[in-house]
């Protein structure tokens, strides 16, 4: 397949031909024409400029914050794709009013929680502040199957599955407060979802201790990424904030800021120094096999405190943040934030200061790269890309380098900066955080948008930049303002991700549903049948463009209703949906998927049901009455 066929100009190939030669040798790992046209587009335009119908190359799989919800993003085109929605509420596709997301939002909250929700007249949380996503890996790179991403204010961990783009899994994790820092591990595989809880609390908390800061804890968690059921725990000295795993299965990483365990702003921010916890997995794996933990919450708990055999406290300056593992498998950079340092850590040698070597001995590096550093992204070229946030810069650096400054070579590091607007949080390259990383694109994900942008009033949005790395310097391309906010991303060649395109009628998502249908006698699939239990009724349909199997059905004032609906279309892209007026009802049924909402037919008259997913020519016309005799 030449370029000509992917429809670049010849004008473009002949601006773009660093580009294209740099991509000759990542050719054949699908979708890649594309960067060549995006790039010499922006040569001649200043912006990536994907021709309509042109395919971007990677996923780009977008935090969204206290929005608590996932975005994908194409790169470079910067398209949103789509939203997924996780520990939010979604008005179109009906995530949080359906049987089926009610089931995934609800299973994996602590009976704590659940009481405490139930008083209030709720089942779940409505809110969530959704950091890190984060795809599953086998062997160093990522491998479709899932997302894991934290929720800070509601102390949960999911899971995504890549086959659909839909949540299937979220727990509660006990015993710990707001999960921030968020990675699966790299190697041998997914396998474990490392989770940091942030904030320190007494354990149990439950009132027995108060204003007794001495006595609180931060928590270390693994969640087994196949089952979602949690591994183990370690408690640590300190807060913690951002984690990452390094490249041989053999270590887990995590910043921890306050030190000083303070709980105001001046005590938490007074010693010179905090530290990196590492994490011994092995040491923690043979620790749970001889008992050496204490069970809280059916959890097994580790003491990783100073001095134990499972951590290692290394030193860095006060109140680092980002925490990056670079894809050459031995630098693991730490961001000094309040600190102009980048502190990076050879993890060789950590098992030398397991063995007793003073902890500052893994440290190789320690760049002054300027304010505010708080994320580092890589190339696969040796190189690292530091957001300063202070500075509203990125700064590109030499990690070999660095090492050699610190040796006391007369080198500098820096090999260039640009400004970024402004005040950048996270960072992100194309593959960065895998054995595969490329060096294509570089994205900032900046906090304040300021003036880029039309005056939305006073709430603004943020704003995601593209930066082309491909030609060994840092070239911004591409303005994207996003709604709040996303703190982290993560690129993913295409190739990566398959999802299908209809469910599969045998999808576990909808279980329950098949499991009553057939206990009823009804066909799910093909079924236009109304169940009588007492004062429960089941109505069964399905659609098919541009009809539902019932137009109409009656039920009494007071009936607790399910409505279960199979959308049997077959077609690519044939979604329905199903709105009932006036009851607060509406969900999406994709190609293929069956979906159930329950609720008390309480309100007498008629009530039009409708489809509110344009899906063909009678669009308008797919629809039912819903008629509720009331009772006398
Ligand atoms: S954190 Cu937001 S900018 Cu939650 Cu990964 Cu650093
Ligand atoms: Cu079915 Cu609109």
């Amino acid at each position: 397949m030449t370029d000509e066929t992917k429809g670049v100009s010849r004008r473009g190939l002949f601006k773009g031909t660093a580009g294209v030669a740099a991509l000759a040798t990542v050719a054949g790992t699908g979708g890649l024409g594309l960067l060549a046209s995006a790039r010499s587009a922006h040569a001649a335009t200043g912006a990536p400029d994907i021709a309509p119908g042109q395919l971007d190359s990677y996923y780009g799989f977008w935090s969204s914050g206290q929005s608590g919800e996932v975005r994908i993003i194409g790169v470079p085109s910067m398209r949103e794709l789509m939203r997924i929605p996780v520990f939010n509420r979604c008005s179109a596709t009906g995530w949080g009013s359906t049987n089926e997301s009610l089931k995934i939002l609800t299973d994996g909250l602590l009976p704590e929680t659940k009481a405490f929700l139930a008083k209030r007249g709720r089942v779940t949380y409505d809110n969530g502040d959704l950091h890190h996503p984060h795809m599953s890996f086998t062997e160093g790179t990522y491998d479709g199957r899932y997302l894991f991403a934290n929720d800070k204010a509601n102390t949960r961990v999911a899971r995504i599955r890549c086959d659909i783009m839909k949540t299937d899994k979220i727990i509660e994790i006990p015993n710990t407060s707001d999960i921030h820092g968020l990675r699966p591990q790299k190697y041998p595989r997914t396998g474990y979802v490392f989770a940091n809880g942030e904030h320190r609390i007494p354990l149990p908390n439950d009132g027995a201790i108060l204003d007794d800061p001495t006595q609180y804890h931060s928590i270390f968690t693994a969640i087994d990424g196949d089952t979602m059921e949690i591994a183990w725990q370690v408690i640590v000295d300190g807060n913690l904030d951002n984690c990452d795993a390094d490249y041989e299965g053999k270590w887990a990483f995590s910043t921890s800021y306050n030190s000083e365990e303070g709980v105001t702003l001046a005590e938490m921010t007074e010693n010179e120094q905090d530290w990196v916890v590492a994490f011994n997995i092995a040491a923690i794996e043979a620790g749970i096999k001889a008992g050496d933990y204490k069970e809280y919450n059916g959890v097994k708990v580790l003491d990783g405190r100073h001095g134990s055999k499972y951590t290692a406290y290394i030193p860095v300056s006060n109140s680092p943040h980002g925490c990056n593992m670079a894809p050459d498998k031995v630098h693991l950079c730490i961001n000094g934030k309040l600190s102009p340092t980048v502190t990076v850590i050879d993890v060789t040698r950590l098992q030398a200061v397991f063995d007793g070597a003073e902890p500052r001995y893994a440290v190789v590096a320690e760049p002054q790269l300027g304010l505010g550093p708080l994320h580092t992204a890589f190339d696969g070229k040796g190189n690292a890309y530091t957001t300063l946030f202070l500075d509203s810069q990125m700064v590109m650096w030499n990690i070999e380098d660095a090492v050699r400054a610190y040796d006391g070579a007369d080198v500098d590091p820096i090999l260039k900066k640009i400004d970024v607007h402004y005040q950048p949080g996270h960072n992100h390259t194309t593959m960065g955080e895998t054995l595969e990383a490329d060096g294509q694109f570089l994205i900032s994900l900046n906090k304040f948008s300021k003036d880029r942008f039309l005056n939305v009033g006073p709430l603004k949005p943020e704003n995601d930049q593209l930066i082309d790395i491909s030609g060994g310097g840092m070239e911004l391309v591409h303005d994207g303002p996003t709604f709040a906010e996303p703190h982290d991303c993560i690129l993913v060649r295409a190739d990566k991700v398959n999802p299908a395109s209809v469910y599969d009628r045998a999808d576990p998502l909808w279980e329950e549903a098949r499991v009553q249908a057939e206990k009823d006698g009804v066909d799910l699939d093909w079924g236009a049948d109304v169940i009588r239990d007492g004062n429960k009724v089941r109505v069964y349909m399905h659609s098919v463009a541009p009809a539902f199997s019932l137009d109409k059905f009656e039920v009494n004032q007071g009936d607790e209703v399910t409505i279960y609906v199979s959308n049997m279309d077959e077609v690519d892209d044939l979604t329905h949906g199903f709105t009932l007026g006036n009851h607060g009802i509406a969900f999406e049924v994709g190609p293929q998927a069956t979906a159930s909402v329950t609720f008390t037919a309480d309100r007498p008259g008629v009530h039009w049901f409708y489809c509110q997913w344009f899906c063909h020519a009678l669009h308008m016309e797919m629809r039912g009455r819903m008629l509720v005799k009331p009772v006398a």
